[in-house]
């Protein structure tokens, strides 16, 4: 397989933390999202939204969207499993990366504060000040979400699943943009018991092939 991916993209991290805990071993083909590469005609032929990531498999299908690549992967490669056995379960790990996926990603995209610098004339600071107000909504509700039930290690129990495929690059954008995680002490637990397992460490965005200062 190979997967189209930015180092620091927060939906391509999510993605290389699904494959790396099911073990599935891809090509990476790097997209700079700095260089706007996803709006070439070469990558756009591939995924007309222009987004990363997208993941080609080896009979050349590519497929688009993080999250439903992610379920495409738990139908085909089921085992170690990334949802609940039981349909509540999965409703909540669902609930949980929807929360992540639709209500704070969308709005902290490269596109979005390209347009806020370019039609208002942002700031930094406001762009930060933008930023900070999207994650702690969210975070704020997942922090209660994680809560009840009690959570393990991990968002849904001992054992990593959708939920912090998601969560856990969200928490590496609050970080690069300074929110103070003080207040969610439960998503902090989780995301620095996440960085010690080794899929998680191998789809960091530290440790990629396209990281600056990796050859
Ligand atoms: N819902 C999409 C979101 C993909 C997305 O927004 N990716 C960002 C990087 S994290 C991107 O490609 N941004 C390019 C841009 O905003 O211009 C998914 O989950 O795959």
């Amino acid at each position: 397989m190979k997967l189209y991916s930015y180092y620091r993209s927060s939906a391509s991290y999510r993605l290389r933390i699904a494959l790396a805990l099911k073990g599935l071993p891809y090509d990476t083909e790097p997209i700079n999202l700095l260089k706007r590469e996803e709006h070439e005609a070469t990558y756009r032929a591939i995924n007309p939204q222009m987004l990363v990531p997208s993941l080609a498999l080896d009979d050349g299908t590519v497929l688009t969207q993080s999250l439903s690549i992610m379920e495409y992967l738990e139908e085909v490669y089921p085992n170690p499993p990334l949802l609940p056995a039981d349909s509540l379960g999965r409703a909540r790990v669902r609930a949980l990366a929807l929360a992540v996926a639709c209500e704070i990603h969308p709005l902290n995209v490269p596109r979005v504060l390209n347009h806020l610098v370019a039609e208002f004339s942002c700031t930094d600071e406001a762009k930060n000040r933008w930023m900070a107000r999207w994650i702690s909504e969210g975070f704020a509700a997942i922090e209660t979400l994680l809560a009840h039930p009690a959570t393990g290690a991990f968002c849904h129990g001992n054992m990593p699943t959708l939920a912090d495929c998601l969560l856990i690059p969200q928490v590496f954008n609050a970080l690069r943009f300074q929110v103070a995680m003080d207040p969610y002490p439960a998503i902090r637990r989780i995301y620095d018991h996440a960085l010690a397992h080794p899929a998680f460490l191998a789809a960091s965005p530290e440790n990629q092939p396209d990281t600056p200062g990796k050859s």
